[in-house]
């Protein structure tokens, strides 16, 4: 069984339903079993800041999938909640990024695993410490790599 960490996130629209909505997906897919989920965070857009606060969340998933059929389902999820192709980093109903797939590095043309951008993220290290604050990223535990952010700038809305 291999192991990843999924990372959701929404600015547009019912953003909570469609977290909701993914996380039902993935808990459906009968290859794919949710181990854990971290709170929901309020947080300020990234890279593109001139865009609506998103709702994002991180989620640990087991799956037989491998990592090329797991990016299948995140992106058929993704077309199934009516994203549309948009600019980058800007506004979407949903995302459903891989940010780790067991300890593979992985350079495709459709993959880039680990996240190329997760270290930079408060939204994604944040819950990522939170359900599994021992994980270890380039040589830092994932709760070190949280500490560099300031917790308080990212609202924890749910811990549902
Ligand atoms: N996703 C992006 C760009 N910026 N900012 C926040 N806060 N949350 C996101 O999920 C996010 C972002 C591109 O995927
Ligand atoms: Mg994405
Ligand atoms: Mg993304």
């Amino acid at each position: 069984m291999n192991k990843a960490y999924l990372g959701l996130g929404s600015n547009l629209g019912d953003k909570k339903r469609y977290l909701y909505d993914a996380i039902q997906y993935l808990n459906h897919h009968d290859q794919i079993t949710i181990i854990k989920l971290s709170s929901l965070y309020e947080t300020a857009p990234w890279g593109y800041t001139d865009q609506d606060i998103f709702m994002n969340l991180v989620v640990e998933v087991e799956t037989s999938l491998n990592s090329i059929e797991l990016l299948d389902i995140c992106q058929m999820i993704e077309n199934e909640l009516g994203r549309v192709r948009e600019i980058k980093w800007g506004p979407r109903v949903i995302d459903v990024d891989i940010l780790l797939y067991n300890e593979e590095e992985i350079n495709s043309d459709r993959l880039t695993v680990p996240h190329p951008y997760m270290i930079e993220r408060d939204f994604v290290m944040i819950p990522l410490a939170e359900i599994n604050p021992q994980l270890v990223i380039k040589g830092k535990t994932t709760k070190e790599w949280a500490q560099v952010f300031d917790e308080q700038a990212l609202k924890i809305i749910s811990n549902q």
